[in-house]
């Protein structure tokens, strides 16, 4: 399905280079009276993430760049986004909302620097992706109306008709009998809309045409659902070694989940449809799309 000559694992590690050298750069530490905030930061921003997000942006700037543009452009948006779902990870852990200990084995921020700090860590995160998205660098300068649409793109996707309603929906349902209705809608908004987001945004910053960006809406959609319903799966059948945490969490909390909902073979064959319809949706981009169409294969077999 993919070119002869295409290896993902290079392709993946090649692009998480790039991103980590770009994150890692982004705060530094100093002697202030903020230094364990930018600690925080630093540290869960770090914390070994697969960064499949600014991947994905990458990969669809790379699929619609038919002018040439250089990556660099790109990199910091999908950096940006990095900053967003790390956020999202470390309010997402704290005791009033999941309450996790671990994270990659590690300690989740607020067991490692306490709660407060690790609430302004996830504010000064979510504030970062909008100032590297709104800075005006001299060398491979975006212009100002496709910067407009990206940060719209990254805002509506992170706010309240998307991630943080997708949380708050999954928070009013724990423990209910949900229905399927119920459930997309929660998947859709709590990690589906970034995910697209990520892809739609690779397209945005190269102006591809209405054609190409309604592939990759169609594909980032796609995906989005299939990467969720994988968590569900892992979380139920998953190698703890491998995915840096506990099993069988979702069925405690009584967490919506696609297995819960519509039973565990329901769930593996929607998966591989949905990406299978990924990747019949990028079918019009031919060979640049190829680490595109890679990574939706990935996302049905990944094991953390
Ligand atoms: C706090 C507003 C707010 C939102 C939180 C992302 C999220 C919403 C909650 C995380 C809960 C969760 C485990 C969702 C399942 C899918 C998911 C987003 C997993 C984590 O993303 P990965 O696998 O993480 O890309 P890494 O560690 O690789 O970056």
């Amino acid at each position: 399905m993919t070119g002869t000559h295409f290896s993902l694992k290079t392709y993946l590690e090649g692009r998480k280079r790039l991103i980590n050298a770009f994150l890692d750069g982004l705060i530094s530490q100093d002697h202030s009276p903020a230094a364990r905030l930018f600690k925080a930061m630093h540290y869960s921003l770090m914390a070994g993430g697969k960064r499949l997000r600014p991947i994905l942006t990458l990969a669809a700037f790379d699929a619609t760049n038919t002018k040439g543009l250089p990556l660099e452009t790109a990199l910091p948006f999908a950096c940006a986004l990095e900053c967003i779902h790390t956020y999202s990870l470390i309010h997402d852990d704290l005791p009033a909302m999941d309450n996790d200990d671990l994270r990659r084995w590690q300690p989740t921020c607020h067991k490692k620097f306490g709660e407060a700090i690790a609430i302004l860590a996830g504010d000064g995160l979510l504030t970062l992706a909008f100032e590297i998205c709104s800075s005006f660098e001299k060398e491979h300068a975006t212009p100002a109306e496709v910067r407009l649409k990206a940060i719209h793109i990254i805002a509506q996707a992170a706010g309240m008709n998307g991630m943080v309603a997708g949380q708050t929906a999954d928070m009013e349902l724990e423990g209910r009998n949900i229905s399927s209705q119920e459930l997309t809608y929660i998947h859709d908004r709590k990690t589906g809309a970034l995910i697209r987001a990520s892809v739609v945004l690779g397209g945005i910053l190269t102006e591809a045409g209405p054609r190409d960006l309604q592939a990759l809406t169609d594909y980032g959609t796609h995906i989005g659902l299939a990467f969720q319903i994988r968590d569900d799966i892992l979380n139920i059948e998953g190698d703890e070694k491998t995915m840096g945490k506990a099993r069988g969490s979702d069925e405690r909390k009584k967490k919506a989940t696609w297995p819960a909902v519509h039973g565990m073979e329901q769930a593996k064959e929607k998966m591989k449809e949905l990406c299978e319809c990924a990747i019949q949706d990028i079918k019009t981009l031919n060979e640049r799309a190829t680490p595109l169409k890679a990574i939706a294969e990935y996302v049905m077999k990944r094991d953390h």
